[in-house]
């Protein structure tokens, strides 16, 4: 299985005019602020600092481009759901978000990263539901699992499972710090780079 041996940062965008070319394949990260985002890229790919590690939450309120190989990408998309951003940021996000996934043809899926602790709230059920309208593929990961105990994580899981019952959506635990479920996870991610 593939641990993407030639990613490399590719570009940043804080404007819709600055997205990477749109050819190819791409999958998209998104997840509230502080969820474990730009750590659980760095845990797939096997890169420990590629995508960099916030101490302040928010502070990634850009679109962060890698490239695996040639016209195949991860996107780490910025943050949502903290409380103390100011409204005019909240309102960028919120345009810059809807432009990319308006326009992004070469979007293939989103990893919806959601704090294992926290569960789905109604931020994350709405980023999957944009997804979903544009028939995207969805997976979500349920991260930090290393800080709940087997009962309650094992709950937290089929609780989400039951919420997405209706839809396309898996969901999985996974665990930086444990080194819990990097291959289920590149096993998805490589199933949508590669599906005809
Ligand atoms: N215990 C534990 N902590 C984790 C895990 N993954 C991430 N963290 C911690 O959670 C905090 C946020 O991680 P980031 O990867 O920066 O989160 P992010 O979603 O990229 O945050 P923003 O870019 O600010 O939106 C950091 O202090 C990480 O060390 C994990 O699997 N287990
Ligand atoms: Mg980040």
């Amino acid at each position: 299985m593939s641990t993407y041996p030639h990613i490399k940062f590719l570009t940043s965008a804080a404007e819709a005019n600055q997205l990477a070319p749109d050819t190819g394949r791409e999958i998209a990260f998104a997840g509230r602020s502080n969820s474990g985002k730009s750590t659980a890229i760095n845990s797939i790919t096997q890169r420990a600092g590629l995508a960099r590690v916030s101490r302040t939450p928010g502070r990634t309120q850009l679109i962060n481009f890698f490239e695996l190989e040639p016209d195949k990408r991860l996107v780490d998309l910025p943050g949502y759901g903290f409380a103390k951003v100011p409204e005019r940021i909240r309102i960028k996000w919120l345009q810059l978000m809807e432009h990319y996934f308006n326009v992004r043809e070469s979007l293939v899926g989103l990893v919806l990263i959601v704090d294992s602790r926290r569960g789905l709230g109604a931020q994350d059920a709405a980023m999957l539901e944009w997804v979903l309208a544009r028939d995207r593929q969805a997976h979500v990961l349920l991260t930090k699992a290393d800080k709940l105990n087997r009962r309650d994580s094992m709950r937290v899981l089929q609780e989400t499972k039951t919420a997405c019952e209706d839809t396309a959506v898996t969901a999985q635990l996974f665990s930086a710090h444990a080194k819990q479920g990097f291959e289920e996870a590149r096993s998805v991610m490589d199933g949508w780079l590669s599906a005809a």
